[in-house]
């Protein structure tokens, strides 16, 4: 599969200047605001120390939260402890439109609705019920503050950096611990400085910003970085598109990104309902954006810097496969045919927590309405997903949906959908390679239609909306004619649209279910038939035992990302059920040693099965066992089922090229043990029938050093040194079992 991700140029790299009494970029600014009590205040050195925060508010999506609710549960709490929301969103599946994928939707799912609803209302948490909206867009809807630290069960959080907050993307342990009112703990994050100048025009949208950002950094080239927007070009975004921007810095790898607080966001506060909050925050003034000094010299205090002149921006399509494979449209054709993907393009879908902004949706329909005022249809499929009840209902009343329904589009439920599988897409010819293109995020292999020939590309809703009016991907908007139904040649306009609705948002929220008041005696009840939702049993800490003669569960090679580890679509409704979803362990994700996913082989009797049934076998001589993970191992989702599965199946150490920053707060969290290679070409010594050994148990500590053992069987051996950076704290989790066992 050709992949054109580029690594960030080295001029791009500056050298980390931990100053004291320095000038502070906007995200340092938010992370010493939200220092933890416990956190003594002093310079942390970016990349390397960790420290302790507390943050404002916590968000939960119904595919995460099950499980990090069942460990919330576990903590005996009967509280929240910060205010807190749930959102069901992912589990709907897009089939026929909203309507009916709603009524579908609760009798498949009520058990798991039903579960979280009694949860959130007994601890504490607003619920949104399905069709309330997709987590992101709500959020920014409703509960994000410009300042807040916020994290959430969903790597898409940092979308409410576009709104001036600091928000990160965590595993369920990870909001447990905030849940609970105990400190949360994240290394001190490199920085990434973006500055923007210049206005953007004609097709290029926000999402132009961050596909040529993915196209610098690469897929992982934002791991362990904030990046920080700023310049005169930030002012001239509107805060929607800001988040559009933030949201998809997950598909960089970032910790988060953000933008400094301007007029888009007093608008936008304003125009949502909240205008006590927009004057809260001018009053703050220069508490809410980095110090000028930072902003006139980011080399000095970033460590790396880019520049991107919007006017110059042409819109990108990205993909297929990685959101890293960056390229203007004018290319677009050129290498479609060159690589040979399908030009045909399939279906078009807009919308999704990325781009559903009013912005997005007006300008989208000004491009279909042109196209129906020229006899125009579409000759793709095409779907909209609204991201919120409010969004549609505002939407729908100032005519932009019809305007898509006119041109055959369906419109689905205020939901995730075809975003995360769920999806019962109409292909007649699965076998066959084709392709589609999205305003998501994400557009790894299988994401959107679970079929590994789908070429999914990845750009702004209103190029989207054109490239399906054409049909083709060899079409470019800005230049090329279509011919009409009357045979007649004519030119798309570009869009123009409104940032926020002219007649104001419709404010509905028939979704959203308030808490029960402090003290009210609410009960949760868990079926102990169910096979969606299962109580937790605590990890029990490992033995020492299960760190000698261990035996390789699993080799990974190339992309393992959290989605191929622990896949979604028909497994989403396993997420509350360890022991169900632990069987579709390692199904997208490829074997090292057979080119093929998800079989393993149970060395002791020579034969081959599923992972999960392997790894039990093992499990159950007692016979620890490891993972053996390529580069960026864990990327993408912040689903910890990738984590608990392995620990619940037996597997004691993770040792990968290198992880995504979520994923290995995952493992640790749940007491697996993550090590690195001091030499990633080490990954080539691990053979199938190794027995293994970890050197240096006993004396793990911060910094600590970590070996290997490797005996093969043709009596040989090898020493693999490792690396690890389990902070004091982390190891306590490690010792105890999991961090859940420390309550
Ligand atoms: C995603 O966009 O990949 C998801 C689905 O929202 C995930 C969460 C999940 O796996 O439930 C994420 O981004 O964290
Ligand atoms: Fe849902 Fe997709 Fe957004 Fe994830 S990225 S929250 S799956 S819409």
């Amino acid at each position: 599969m050709p992949h054109h991700a580029t690594a960030a140029p080295d001029h791009l790299t500056r050298h980390r200047r931990p100053r004291p009494d320095r000038p502070l970029s906007y995200a340092e600014k938010l992370i010493y605001t939200h220092l933890h009590p416990e956190q003594e205040l002093r310079e942390f050195e970016r990349g390397h120390d960790y420290l302790l925060l507390q943050p404002d508010r916590v968000t939960m999506q119904d595919a995460l939260a099950q499980m990090a609710m069942l460990q919330f549960m576990l903590t005996g709490r009967d509280r929240v402890a910060v205010p807190a929301s749930l959102h069901c969103d992912h589990l709907l599946q897009a089939k026929d439109g909203a309507a009916a994928d709603l009524i579908a939707g609760r009798a498949l799912h009520g058990e798991v609705f039903d579960f979280l609803a009694q949860v959130a209302y007994k601890y504490g948490i607003d619920f949104w019920g399905p069709g309330g909206g997709i987590i992101h867009q709500v959020m920014l809807e409703r509960y994000v503050r410009p300042g807040a630290l916020i994290v959430g069960t969903d790597s898409h959080t940092p979308n409410a950096g576009g709104l001036a907050a600091l928000a990160i993307g965590v595993g369920g342990a990870d909001v447990v611990d905030v849940l609970a009112g105990a400190p949360w703990e994240v290394r001190m994050p490199l920085l990434t400085g973006v500055r923007l100048t210049g206005q953007l025009n004609g097709w290029a949208s926000p999402k132009d910003v961050i596909l040529k950002v993915a196209g610098l950094l690469g897929a992982d080239g934002g791991t362990d970085h904030i990046i920080e927007y700023f310049g005169p070009g930030a002012a001239t975004l509107s805060c929607t598109g800001k988040a559009t921007i933030c949201n998809m810095g997950a598909e960089v790898g970032a910790t988060t990104s953000l933008f400094g607080y301007d007029a888009s966001h007093s608008r936008y506060l304003r125009a949502t309902g909240r205008g006590e909050v927009a004057n809260i925050c001018e009053a703050a003034g220069a508490g809410l954006r980095g110090d000028e000094a930072v902003y006139r010299h980011p080399v000095r205090y970033f460590d790396r810097f880019l520049e991107i002149d919007l006017s110059q921006l042409e819109p990108h399509v990205n993909g297929p496969y990685t959101p890293d494979a960056a390229r203007p449209i004018s290319r677009l054709g050129k290498e479609v045919l060159a690589y040979d993907y399908p030009a045909k393009l399939d279906v078009g879908l807009i919308g999704s927590c990325t781009n559903s902004s009013y912005e997005d949706l007006s300008r989208a329909a000004t491009v279909a309405r042109a196209a129906d005022a020229q006899g125009l249809k579409f000759r793709s499929r095409f779907t909209v997903t609204p991201g919120s009840e409010q969004i549609w209902e505002t939407a729908e009343r100032d005519g932009l949906l019809d305007v898509f329904r006119r041109l055959g589009a369906t419109v689905l439920a205020s939901a995730c959908g075809p975003c995360i599988g769920q999806w019962a897409r109409q292909n007649d010819h699965p076998a066959v390679p084709n392709s589609i293109m999205t305003s998501f995020n994400r557009n790894f292999a299988r994401r959107n239609d679970g079929n590994p020939v789908t070429h999914a590309f990845v750009a702004g809703p209103e190029v989207v909306t054109a490239m399906a009016l054409s049909g083709s991907l060899l079409f470019n908007p800005l230049i090329d004619f279509l011919r009409n139904e009357a045979g007649e040649l004519v030119r798309l306009p570009a869009p123009t649209g409104h940032e926020l609705p002219p007649r104001g948002f419709v404010a509905r929220a028939t979704g959203l279910q308030t808490p029960a008041e402090e003290g009210t005696a609410a009960t949760v009840d868990v079926d102990s038939t169910s096979e969606r939702i299962q109580r937790l049993a605590r990890f029990e800490p490992i033995a020492a035992s299960g760190y000698e003669n261990m035996r390789l569960l699993y080799k990974t090679k190339g992309k393992s990302t959290s989605g191929g580890i622990s896949p979604a679509g028909k497994w989403l409704r396993f997420r509350g059920h360890l022991p169900n979803i632990s069987q579709n362990t390692m199904l997208g994700v490829t074997n090292a040693f057979t080119g093929e996913v998800g079989h393993a082989l149970h060395v002791d009797s020579g034969e081959w099965g599923s992972v999960h049934d392997v790894a039990l076998r093992y499990r159950a001589a007692g016979v620890g066992q490891l993972i053996v993970g390529d580069y960026n191992y864990g990327e993408g989702s912040s689903r910890e089922h990738a984590a608990m599965q392995p620990r619940w199946l037996g597997v004691t150490v993770v040792v990968a090229r290198s992880f995504a920053r979520i994923h290995e707060g995952n493992l640790k969290k749940q007491g697996l043990l993550s090590l690195t290679f001091k030499d990633p070409t080490d990954y080539k010594l691990f053979r199938q029938d190794d027995l293994i050994d970890l050197i240096g148990l006993d004396t793990l500590a911060p910094g600590s050093k970590v070996s290997l053992h490797l005996r093969h069987v043709d009596g040989s051996r090898d020493e693999v040194p490792c690396l690890h950076t389990y902070s004091a704290r982390q190891l306590t989790w490690l010792r105890a079992g999991a961090a859940v066992n420390l309550y």
